[in-house]
């Protein structure tokens, strides 16, 4: 039943802590106006209408897009700043080696006279969220102040914002303290600061996804994975998927992978034709917040309400469910413009861009139409592949998890830890190719353990601690395997046709949980025979599926070496377990 509206509290009286914090902001920032976000549809319409009245906004074509509008971000601000980001604890070695640190009195003092005054002319949004279902014990809410309108209308899909995260808020009294504004956009005025001791983010200086959306990686992944090992859970960047297989048993898998290396393609894939009875149901596509139950399994649920994906690639071929996704009510951020007002990209089969990313018209010769790391922010709500299961207070229980990189060799297509403690040492052992995603070079190998380099929020050598505990104290803990959808041959090109494809593998990890499926020992760990892979109407070379599936022992001796070398960075805070696996895989390799 409805409320009706003279019943509501007016949201400022509903949080005295919220209301209090809002209060010091604005005398610190000095805003023209407050805005308080109900969280409606009305709202957002109303919001974007005067995006679109400034220009901030324009709206795509309606007949073929509908309800679908184009953000254009300032060039310089158009992916994470991982070198501009702080993790502010009072100790610098609960920071680690894997993070910026600066000491968190001298971060305050440096943010408040960036922010002082910085949103005169601008309306102060008060954007109250709830990372993960509303009434799930296992959600977490927070606060972001903005002056953005764009990150308001982002925050409005990616997350449960408005009244119902203030009730809750104001029902369990602590929250997540995150302050954005854009500034003025200049990168030597930029800093993404993390207070995880005080629960509070201070953002300044981007208005892109990753640096200014404050509920996605900066809560959800840097402040939640320092809670979670207080709490006794993970936080970590995984999707979460669901697979009915042909006798109608749904299982679920949570897989981590860098940025803008298919985990939203992996999190809707479409079975392919020879894989008949086959269905996949989307969970979440960035964040995974894992959760030990009472049963000895793993629970997890998606804390976000939406997507913020990259655009280009999506076409019906690599991701029918995306493509069709995105044709409505969809904020598309730094695409290109067709002549007749439709959004462009690379990698669409159809049309011709005519306007470039920057507004200008479209030159080949200066690079790209769309962003590489242009995107998409849409609603969950309508993923064709939506689970039904989203919404489950208590998540999904979890049958395998997945780490993997973007490899051009070394790594196989799939391979199976031997158990929990081994599995935590390929996790930490994971490299990947940098992307778009992130400012800097694109193409380098880096370490990313867990897909997390850019994400925890403490030490690393603290966090593989965490993770054996966890493990230790599960009953049925999931199967851990690691993948690599990229590896190439000798001439560059890719072995394995990815997309669809993969559900190939998943299908091997789901029938290894069961005890159904074969593999062979490795050095590295369990690996298929290609007997042991569903290949039916695969067209694949053999010799590329025995490529996929092998081990180079002088590669992987190099490997282990380097993985040492890095691990080493820890000191007195790595875990001697992941020294002792290292060490054993060593040996097998003999
Ligand atoms: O910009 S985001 O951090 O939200 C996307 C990503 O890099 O994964
Ligand atoms: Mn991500």
């Amino acid at each position: 039943m409805a409320t009706a509206a003279h019943m509501l509290s007016p949201l400022p009286q509903m949080s005295r802590a919220v209301a209090e914090w809002v209060n010091s902001v604005r005398e610190l920032t000095r805003p023209r106006a407050i805005h308080w976000c109900e969280g409606s549809d009305a709202e957002a319409r109303e919001i974007t209408a005067q995006l679109v009245r400034s220009g901030e906004l324009k709206t795509l074509n309606a007949d073929f897009f509908p309800g679908c509008q184009l953000a254009r971000s300032a060039p310089n601000d158009v992916a994470r700043v991982e070198h501009l980001t702080y993790i502010c604890t009072r100790s610098e070695e609960d920071a680690g080696p894997n993070n910026h640190w600066m000491d968190p009195q001298q971060a305050h003092a440096k943010m408040r006279e960036l922010f002082r005054g910085c949103m005169r002319e601008r309306t102060l949004y008060v954007i109250p969220y709830c990372m993960g279902p509303i009434d799930s014990p296992l959600s977490r809410c927070g606060v972001e102040i903005t002056d953005s309108p764009y990150v308001v209308l982002n925050m409005l899909i990616m997350t449960r914002a408005g009244r119902p995260a203030l009730e809750r808020i104001a029902r369990e009294g602590s929250f997540v303290r995150g302050l954005h504004s854009t500034g003025e956009l200049d990168p030597e005025r930029r800093f993404i600061m993390h207070f995880p001791e005080e629960l509070s983010i201070e953002s300044f200086g981007s208005g892109y996804g990753g640096n200014a959306l404050l509920g996605k990686k900066c809560h959800a992944l840097r402040i939640a994975s320092w809670q979670a090992r207080s709490e006794g859970w993970l936080a970590e960047h995984m999707l979460i998927v669901g697979l009915q297989n042909p006798r109608g048993e749904t299982h679920y898998l949570a897989c981590a992978f860098p940025s803008a290396c298919g985990k939203t393609n992996l999190a809707m894939l479409i079975p392919p034709a020879s894989l008949p009875g086959w269905r996949v149901f989307t969970v979440g596509d960035d964040i995974a917040w894992l959760h030990p139950g009472e049963d000895g399994r793993l629970w997890a649920i998606n804390p976000e309400a939406g997507y913020f994906g990259v655009v280009p690639g999506t076409n019906p071929q690599t991701n029918r469910n995306a493509y069709e996704m995105i044709r409505r009510d969809t904020l598309f951020t730094n695409v290109a413009l067709t002549a007749d007002n439709q959004p462009w990209w690379e990698g669409l089969t159809s049309g011709t861009p005519t306007i470039d990313w920057q507004g200008r018209p479209y030159d080949p010769t200066r690079g790209p139409a769309a962003h590489p790391n242009s995107r998409f922010t849409v609603t969950a709500r309508r993923n064709p592949s939506y689970s039904p299961h989203s919404e489950d207070a208590r998540g999904v229980p979890i049958t395998g998890l997945v780490f993997g990189g973007r490899r051009r060799e070394v790594a196989p297509l799939v391979y199976e830890a031997r158990d929990w403690q081994h599995g935590v040492m390929v996790g930490a052992s994971v490299a990947s190719e940098t992307t778009a995603a992130a400012v800097g070079q694109v193409g380098v190998t880096r370490r990313d353990p867990m897909a997390m380099q850019p994400f925890c929020g403490y030490n690393f050598g603290d966090y593989w601690q965490h993770w054996l505990s966890l493990g230790a104290k599960l009953a049925q803990p999931p199967r851990i395997y690691h993948v690599n959808w990229f590896r190439r041959d000798a001439a560059g090109k890719f072995l394995w046709p990815g997309y669809g494809e993969n559900l190939r593998v998943l299908a091997w990890m789901l029938d290894r949980c069961a005890g159904k499926a074969g593999a062979r020992d490795a050095a590295i760990g369990r690996l298929p025979r290609p007997a042991d892979l569903d290949t039916r109407g695969l067209d694949i070379r053999p010799e590329a599926l025995a490529q996929l599936l092998s081990v180079d022992p002088l590669l992987w001796r190099n490997e282990v070496a380097e993985i040492r070398a890095y691990l080493a960075r820890y000191g007195r805070r790595l875990p001697a377990a992941l020294l002792s696996e290292l060490a054993a895989t060593e040996q097998r390799l003999g």
